[in-house]
């Protein structure tokens, strides 16, 4: 007989969470004897074994902890679910969700778009839901909305430890959960039943004093601690807020400020337990969790002594003062290029940015809450009260179908439109290159604003001529009225239909949730099967979508000798750059063919030139997909060189798995960001770094790079690589790398998943 896996977070289910992490906190504090942040206290309360605990050294050892939830979306889950079929496993051992939202494009509206999605994706789709009912997964069809906010909606709670396999799942850290994104291959693994693996994250405290005022939203409190701490100001760290002014900030705003922690590369965030959770899980039908998180309040706090002498407790601490911040934009290209409202127009003007803005985009699962659509329709309503229109078209993307129909029945949807908004999908869609913009020619510059999370070249309509700017969506939709940049709300005016000049007011104080409660949605749910046996997965051979994976081969046991470099990167390299999205996202089931976008949005350090590079075959310049694969034919891998925080930005890892399709063995950097340093691992290829960050320097185009003594390679010990020039020279340098002796056994097996097969197996 088969039990079914509860999927929902039951107050049962809660209160033994509690109860667990009770028990290990009093152990606890009895080996450490201090007083404890919120992090330590549910990553502590998490831990496989507690003994271990004595020995973890933030930045320095490795701890295993039992996750309890994944969250899965449609491109990145559908590599988890292939990985999990190679593993040999019956079902997923945890309470797992899968989410369609990525593959839905927008281009009309909402309900047109769904329809194409549907049919244009089927396949997929009855893949992900065929799948999901015979492993034991939930599976939210496509419509229901982007996986954080239904996550937040249905399954996120104090004190809960999650992992999903996408970069802003620290979205449920605004319900006082860790939530952490990871690559495909740990979700497998965890799922499969093992601990997950988690270098012990480092501490960062933000003290929030005063209370959001005027104009200022949740998301300045992010964009304001996003251009403090840069892109990777938070690798390997949680950060956690603690303060007085946590408490004026409501669920869903936590939520907007945890979610995009991902952007300065935290390894999540999260708020302390307060009466704005409390509300939020009354409003959507979890009271029980409530009452039970009021009871143990005590876990889903720090320790009082904290907030009192922070330094001690945290690695760096920052202190804001809400009252006294302003609405802030981030951009173009990097979320840290922040400036407050009052300076952009000088920015403007200095940088040439071009003030015209084309489309003004909001929602996404950053910023689509009750609150965030309240607000912006408030805005709408004063243009609305003098006459005006948006000067550019406004997009909105609902979060969620809850969150949908709930502003179409209190009527923030209809101000929106009345001002000439068009509501898109509850999906992804402009914020990951699903956007279809025939209006803008080719290589043509323009300038958009988003209430979105990143901004990197080419990401929301494949685009590199594109800027995108970010602010809150009341910001966004105040520029959309003024139609340029360079539009200061808090000071310049508009003209009225009448030809009277007004200003906007600051937005109303929004409710944080519906007085009449959430709109009840219909069936957008799929539970698993009652009889999974019987279920078929079904994969076309001949399918363009769905590729069942091969291994990847077991290390040979010979060193590195000689490989061509086939890239090396200059400044900023994130996921969107080795593995492109937007129209890609739909081959994310099939290695092979998703592999051709390869390095196409890189930056070659030697000529400047964007996805292409010399091909030391030929000697041509020549695409690097185009050339990895003639690489592979000869039998040869390959090397790339990348820069700082190489990897940055989100959790596909795709933009580890093509290169090891392709051949490559090794990935020098100057440093890596956090979830793709551990994707490059686990699926076989080398992940170093350069002891000394100027040797970058001495690689040249035409290199060929051995790394040596690999048979001897141990956790610690620096890597011997000698760098083989053109003109016969060649130079000698010291590579680091972080590997444990766990993971030295991914590199040899070929893979992490080689392993759990060869496991098994037995
Ligand atoms: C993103 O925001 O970049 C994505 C698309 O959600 C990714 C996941 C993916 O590439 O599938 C993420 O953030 O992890
Ligand atoms: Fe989707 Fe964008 Fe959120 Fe990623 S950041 S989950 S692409 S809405």
């Amino acid at each position: 007989t088969v039990i079914r896996m509860q999927i929902e977070t039951t107050p049962d289910l809660v209160s033994k969470v509690y109860a667990k992490i009770t028990e290990n906190i009093t152990k606890y504090r009895k080996l450490v004897n201090r007083p404890l942040t919120l992090t330590e206290k549910i990553l502590v309360g998490h831990l496989d074994d507690i003994e271990s605990a004595k020995d973890l050294e933030p930045g320095k050892s490795y701890s295993f902890l039992r996750p309890d939830r994944v969250a899965l979306q449609d491109v990145t889950g559908q590599m988890v679910i292939l990985q999990f079929m190679q593993s040999g496993l019956k079902r997923s051992t945890l309470p797992t969700t899968v989410h369609c939202d990525h593959l839905i494009r927008a281009k009309v509206s909402g309900d047109v778009d769904i329809k194409v999605a549907l049919d244009e994706n089927s396949e997929v789709y009855k893949f992900l839901e065929s799948s999901s009912r015979k492993y034991g997964i939930g599976f939210w069809k496509p419509g229901a909305g982007i996986i954080h906010q239904v996550v937040l909606e249905n399954y996120a709670f104090p004190g809960g430890l999650m992992i999903g396999t996408d970069s802003h799942t620290p979205n449920a850290g605004g319900l006082g959960m860790l939530a952490v994104g990871v690559g495909g291959l740990d979700a497998t693994e965890v799922m499969a039943g093992f601990p997950w693996e988690l270098l012990y994250p480092k501490r960062i405290g933000i003290h929030l004093k005063g209370e959001l005022n005027g104009w200022v939203a949740p998301k300045d409190v992010i964009l304001y601690v996003a251009w403090k701490l840069t892109v990777s100001g938070g690798t390997n760290a949680i950060v956690e807020y603690f303060g007085p002014g946590t408490k004026s900030i409501s669920c869903t705003g936590k939520a907007t400020i945890t979610n995009m922690g991902a952007e300065i590369g935290a390894t999540c965030s999260v708020f302390p337990y307060d009466e704005k959770m409390e509300v939020y899980l009354k409003s959507t039908n979890r009271g029980q969790i409530a009452e039970l998180a009021n009871r143990y309040q005590d876990i889903l706090v720090a320790d009082p002594e904290v907030e009192q002498n922070p330094e001690k407790y945290f690695d760096k601490v920052i202190e804001i003062d809400l009252s006294s911040l302003e609405p802030y934009i981030a951009g173009p290209h990097t979320p840290d290029l922040a400036r407050p409202i009052s300076k952009l127009a000088e920015d403007v003007k200095e940088n040439k940015y071009l003030d015209t803005i084309s489309v003004a985009l909001i929602g996404s699962c950053t910023n689509s809450s009750y609150e965030d659509m309240t607000r912006a329709a408030s805005v709408a309503e004063q243009a609305k009260s003098h006459g005006i229109h948006v000067q550019i078209p406004l997009l909105v993307t609902p979060g969620s179908e809850q969150i949908r129909a709930t502003i179409e029945r209190d009527g923030q949807m209809h101000t929106l439109n009345e001002i000439g908004a068009t509501v898109l999908a509850n999906a992804c869609g402009p914020c990951i290159g699903q956007w279809n913009r025939p209006e803008i020619k080719a290589g043509e510059p323009n300038t958009i604003v988003t209430s979105f999370n990143r901004n990197f070249p080419g990401r929301n309509d494949g685009r590199r001529e594109t800027m995108a700017f970010m602010g809150s969506p009341e910001l966004i939709v105040a520029l959309a009225l003024g139609g340029k940049l360079s539009f200061n709300p808090l000071k310049d005016t508009l003209k009225g239909s009448d030809g009277k000049d007004f200003k906007l007011e600051p937005p109303k104080k929004a409710p944080e949730v519906p007085s009449k409660g959430f709109s009840n949605i219909g069936e957008i749910y799929v539970p698993p099967a009652a009889n999974p046996d019987e279920i078929e997965v079904m994969i076309n051979p001949t399918s363009g979508r769905l590729q069942k994976l091969e291994p990847f081969l077991k290390w040979d046991g010979k060193d590195f000798v000689e490989l061509p470099l086939l890239l090396k990167a200059k400044g900023k390299c994130t996921t969107d750059h080795i593995s492109p999205a937007g129209a890609w996202l739909s081959l994310r089931g099939h290695i092979d063919k998703i592999s051709d976008n390869i390095f196409l949005g890189a930056v070659n350090a030697f000529t400047n030139d964007v996805g292409k590079g010399k091909n030391q075959l030929n000697g041509n310049t020549e695409s690097f997909p185009v050339i990895a694969r003639q690489y592979k034919e000869k039998g040869l891998k390959w090397i790339v060189v990348g820069d700082n925080n190489y990897g940055e930005g989100s959790s596909r890892e795709h933009a580890a798995m093509s290169p090891r399709y392709l051949g490559c063995a090794a990935v020098i950097a100057r440093s890596f960001a956090r979830i793709h340093e551990t994707n490059l691992k686990k699926q076989g290829v080398l992940a170093l770094t350069f002891v000394n960050p100027s040797d970058y320097d001495k690689i040249q185009e035409t290199d060929k790079i051995s790394i040596l003594d690999l048979s001897q390679i141990q956790p610690g010990k620096n890597v011997k690589c000698v760098l083989n020039h053109k003109d016969g020279t060649t130079d000698e340098i010291a590579l680091k790398h972080s590997y444990n002796d766990f993971q030295i056994k991914w590199f040899k097996a070929g893979s992490a998943l080689n392993i759990m097969r060869e496991r098994e197996a037995q």
